[in-house]
């Protein structure tokens, strides 16, 4: 797959598909890079080595770009951002909302992301069905606080910063597309959901989304 070639440079993307490469993809479409996927197989005690060598962990994504491999979906998709301002999905340093900027893309990263995780992958913590279920449940119960403060952080919205989208929109809307991560459904989240929708809408979004 090849977006336009605004960028000299081909990126190349180890995803898997509905996973948290989407984020990448999406972003890379959106910005209008030039890339290549690379889908791998994960959860393999056997992963594609090329990939391993990107990705230690051998988790999805890993991107190689200019500057060599990286791995971490926020890290990248603010890489990304900064090497293309012109797409405008980041929010600079001096700019009195960056700070905001950085928690946010912080906090779906270090305080959402364990918690879906854990809502798809128990049995990456206990062997057990049973604690793998309290596990869940337990979890679902940090969610519901996680998500509360992500409905009142989106006040006015629609995005994290009103009319100005950024990477924090396509981080968080790639992963409430999952409905298992709501305790309930995402309508018990009004700001979540068009959040979500509008994201998903673009024309980039749409296209990655096709593919997974
Ligand atoms: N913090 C990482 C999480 C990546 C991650 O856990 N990806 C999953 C797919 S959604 C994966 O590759 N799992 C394979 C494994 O854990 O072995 C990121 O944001 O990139």
């Amino acid at each position: 797959m090849t977006g336009s070639t605004t960028s000299k440079h081909r990126y190349r993307l180890f995803l898997a598909r509905n996973s948290y490469a989407m984020i990448v993809h999406a972003l890379l479409e959106e910005i209008g890079a030039n890339y290549e996927l690379n889908w791998v197989e994960i959860f393999t005690d056997t992963p594609d080595p090329q990939f391993k060598a990107a990705s230690p962990m051998a988790r999805v994504p890993a991107l190689i770009g200019p500057d060599g491999p990286l791995f971490e979906s926020s890290a990248i998709a603010l890489y990304l951002a900064e090497r293309h301002p012109d797409a405008g999905l980041t929010i600079p340093s001096g700019d009195p909302r960056h700070g905001r900027f950085l928690q946010w893309l912080s906090y779906l990263a270090s305080t959402l992301q364990p918690e879906v995780l854990i809502q798809f992958h128990p049995e990456t913590y206990f062997d057990d069905i049973g604690s793998q279920q309290r596990l869940k449940k337990a979890s679902l119960k940090r969610l519901v606080k996680i998500l509360d403060v992500i409905e009142v952080g989106l006040n006015p919205g629609p995005f994290f910063f009103e009319k100005k989208r950024s990477i924090c929109d396509y981080c968080l809307a790639l992963q409430a597309i999952w409905p298992e991560i709501f305790p309930g459904t995402i309508s018990d989240y009004p700001n979540i959901e068009r959040l979500t929708q509008a994201i998903t809408a673009r024309p980039a979004v749409r296209h990655i989304l096709s593919m997974h």
